[in-house]
This record gives C-alpha cells, structure tokens and sequence, in this order.
C-alpha cells in the first residue's frame, strides 16, 4: 500500500490512503506511551481527518509489533497532570477521547500489541477494534496513582458489563486479545501479519456504505449515553440534514426576498 504522509510530526505518524486515514503513535521506545505533545499532535491529525472529504474512515494504531500505546508517559507525570514543554500539567488526552467521539466518522483501533492504561482507554473510545493475537489488554491506573473514571470506565462497562468493568479496573490484570474479544471489547482478532489487511478490509466496507447512515447510526449510539450533550450532536445532524431540504431553503429564500414562506407546499409525512 502507498500510505502518503500528510504531515511530519515528532510523536505521530499521520498517513492517507484511498479514504483510510491512519495515524500511529510513534514512540516505541516508551512502548508508544504519549507525552502532552503527543496528544497535540493526535488531536489535530483527528481534526483534519474530520475535515478532508476524501477521508471516511481512521485507524489510530502503535508504531512496531510490541505496543498499541502504554498510556501516559511516567517519566513526564508530574503534579496534577503530564507536564508539557512549557512546564504546564496536562490531562490533555481528555479533549482527544471527546474528538473520537465525535468524529462524525468512523474510528477504528488497529491494536497491534500492549494497549495498557490510558492506551487501552484510548481503543475503549474507539469505534471498532481489530487486535492482533499478542495484544494484551488491561487497566493500570489503581496500581501507578491514576484512574480514569469517565469513558475509560463507563464506556468500557457498555463494551463488557459493570462487573467486568470492576473487575478490570479494581485488579489491574492483563488479559489476552481473545479473552478481550470473549468479554466484548475486541471486534476481531487475527495474526499480526494479518493485523492491517484485516483492518483495512473492514475500512473498506465501511467506506461502500453511506457516510451519512454511519454518521446517524454513531450519533445514536452516544446519544444514549451521553445525555444532553449527545442528543446535541445527533439534533446538529438533523439540523444538517434538515438544511439540505427544500422546506429549510424556502424559509431562508422567504427571508431574503422579503416575503412570507410558503411551508404549504411541503409534504407533511403520515
Ligand atoms: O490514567 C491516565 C489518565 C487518567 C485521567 C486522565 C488522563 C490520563 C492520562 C493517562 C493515564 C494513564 O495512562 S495511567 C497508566 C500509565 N501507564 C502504565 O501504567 C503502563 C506502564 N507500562 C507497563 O506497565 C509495562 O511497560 C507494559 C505492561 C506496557 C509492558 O511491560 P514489559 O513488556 O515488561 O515492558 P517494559 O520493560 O516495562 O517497557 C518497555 C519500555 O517501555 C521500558 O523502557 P526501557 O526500560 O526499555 O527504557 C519502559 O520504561 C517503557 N514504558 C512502558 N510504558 C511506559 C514506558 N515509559 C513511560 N511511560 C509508560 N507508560
């Protein structure tokens, strides 16, 4: 494949290819554990997947064959948060969990080994997650001084149940890609060599289908879960969608030719 890179970064890798967009952490020497400028960097590869027409679908991934991402980098945890360059503690990669969510696309979790702490948060928040078969899974917060109890617990209770959920948080073991399939986290799991044909085949099929059923189906989803401010992105859709009727444009077009709208011509559906 003829992955082109859309931009140079320090920490991520941030590629395109025939509507795929990927973006890999890049740092295998912490076990592609992120920094505040890591999660920069991700955030605004994210925002420009959103943006471009010609991406419909992201793979967010781990650079090697060892890690998907080991979480927040220890040797930069400082007091109240992972201090950037500027000295400034950080929880940054709060903001890039709301982007996936959001991301009015889908987002897919390459998973191609050790997705620990707050990397295995990060596939939690994810759309989809194919594994390969030496990922392991698995929550450290309580045993390093940290817990992430916003999606990276209540989103994961969704994926595997409350006691799982417990379980996962309150021991801090590691479980195996097909033990994290078995339990409801992982979509897929296959060979490592196999890791990005399966996912890319799965990008495939998802990018045959209509980009705005994806879109509502995703928005329905959270909006179950994610209250107020759920119901606010599906209803920004619906707005979307209602802009694109006749009914909308004759109020707008009423407006500027300074005349009443006439809303009578419209169908009013049983
Ligand atoms: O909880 C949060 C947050 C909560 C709320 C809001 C924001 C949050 C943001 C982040 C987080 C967190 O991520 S807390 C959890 C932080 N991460 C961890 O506790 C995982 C630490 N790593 C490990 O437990 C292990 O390294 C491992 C199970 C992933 C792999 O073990 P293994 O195979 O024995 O390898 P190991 O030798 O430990 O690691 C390989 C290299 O990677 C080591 O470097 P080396 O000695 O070769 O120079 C190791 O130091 C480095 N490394 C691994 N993980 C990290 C790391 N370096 C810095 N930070 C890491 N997280």
């Amino acid at each position: 494949r003829n992955w082109k890179t859309e931009k140079e970064y320090s920490d991520i890798k941030f590629e395109s290819w025939e509507g795929i967009g990927k973006i890999t952490i890049n740092r295998p020497s912490v076990y592609n554990a992120f920094r505040p400028e890591t999660v920069v960097q991700l955030i605004e590869a994210f925002d420009t997947c959103r943006e471009r027409q010609d991406i419909g679908v992201i793979i967010l991934t781990g650079e090697g064959d060892k890690a998907f991402c080991s979480g927040g980098d220890q040797n930069v945890k400082g007091h109240g948060g992972y201090i950037d360059e500027a000295g400034v503690p950080r929880l940054n990669v709060l903001d890039l969990h709301k982007r996936i969510r959001s991301m009015p696309k889908p987002v897919v979790a390459m998973v191609n080994g050790y997705a620990i702490g707050g990397g295995h948060v990060l596939h939690v928040v994810c759309d989809l997650t194919v594994a390969s078969d030496n990922a392991i899974f698995g929550q450290s917060g309580p045993k390093v001084g940290s817990f992430d109890a916003g999606f990276g617990s209540s989103y994961l209770a969704r994926h595997v149940g409350q006691k799982k959920a417990r379980e996962i948080w309150f021991l801090c073991k590691q479980y195996s890609a097909k033990e994290a399939e078995d339990m409801g986290m992982v979509n897929k799991v296959v060979p490592l060599d196999k890791l990005e044909d399966e996912t890319i085949e799965w990008c495939q099929i998802m990018l045959q289908r209509s980009p705005m059923a994806l879109r509502m189906i995703k928005r329905g989803l959270n909006a179950e879960l994610d209250g107020q401010t759920g119901i606010m992105e599906l209803a920004g859709d619906a707005t979307l969608m209602f802009y694109l009727m006749e009914e909308a444009q004759e109020g707008r077009k009423a407006f500027l030719e300074k005349r009443d709208p006439d809303f009578k011509q419209f169908p009013k559906f049983p």
